[in-house]
């Protein structure tokens, strides 16, 4: 038997710390299992250090993401308020290991959900929804990682930038994305990448927390997954994340 709250530990520790860890290898590989224990653990560790849960990340839900990481499947995360990074506020890279940026969709919850459910059940829990950024930092030397390595690590979840909200049934199905550091295009991309269609991923990400006793709740963030391959922060840096029709959602990396 694995202690499991170790690893917790560890991964917690790492994040915490802004330290990376090698990977767990040989005896020590989790399995899907232990790995979504061990996030929970990690997160309940944040939460008695007094942060508190305000939804969850959806992960390698786009091909270009899978690749870009070497891992063919969908994934889920808990995010808490100290994640949140305001519209236009600054973050220090001393905080993270290795951070990279991605273009997202957040949905805001309106009802509760969880389990087997419709895309047109998601929709009509939805309050709204908006141009996302997620900040991704796996502590994993060199940012690779098997998938228990990842899911362990609450899915490289280090922070996410909402933008405006629009009326729930804003269609996102398939926008056009420009991803800009200091205004130049880093990554091109649509909201079509997202499974489809990023609602879809909201109905997997239904699926998935049921699996492991959890509902969305009324309130909770929803961020849909990378659209696009993640681009490397660098200091000093404005990242301007530019969506059609929803409009734009931005942030600064401190000198
Ligand atoms: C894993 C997390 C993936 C996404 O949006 O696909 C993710 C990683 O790439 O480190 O957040
Ligand atoms: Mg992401």
């Amino acid at each position: 038997m694995k202690d499991l709250s170790k690893f917790a530990e560890i991964v917690d520790e790492a994040a915490r710390t802004a330290n990376a860890i090698p990977q767990f290898v040989g005896d020590d590989a989790l399995s899907m299992d232990e790995a979504y224990a061990v996030q929970a653990l990690s997160i309940a560790r944040r939460l008695d250090r007094g942060e508190h849960r305000v939804g969850v990340k959806m992960g390698l839900t786009s091909r270009q993401k899978m690749e870009q990481v070497g891992v063919p499947e969908v994934i889920w995360g808990r995010l808490t308020n100290a994640m949140r990074i305001e519209e236009s506020g600054t973050l220090d890279m001393a905080n993270y290991v290795h951070p990279r940026v991605e273009p997202e969709i957040a949905y805001l919850m309106k009802k509760p959900l969880a389990g087997d459910v419709s895309l047109m059940e998601a929709l009509d829990a939805v309050e709204a929804v908006a141009p996302a950024l997620e900040i991704i930092d796996s502590r994993y030397e060199d940012f690779k990682f098997a998938l228990g390595d990842v899911v362990a690590d609450n899915s490289s979840s280090s922070g996410f930038v909402v933008g405006q909200w629009h009326a729930p049934d804003t269609d996102v199905s398939n926008l056009g994305i420009l991803l800009k550091f200091d205004g130049r295009p880093v990554q091109i991309g649509s909201t079509a990448a997202i499974l489809g269609n990023p609602v879809r991923s909201l109905v997997a990400a239904a699926r998935m927390v049921a699996r492991w006793g959890e509902t969305l709740q009324p309130g909770a963030i929803v961020m849909a997954g990378g659209a696009t391959a993640a681009a490397h922060l660098q200091p000093g840096v404005h990242v301007c994340g530019e969506f059609q029709n929803i409009g734009n959602v931005e942030f600064r990396v401190a000198p």
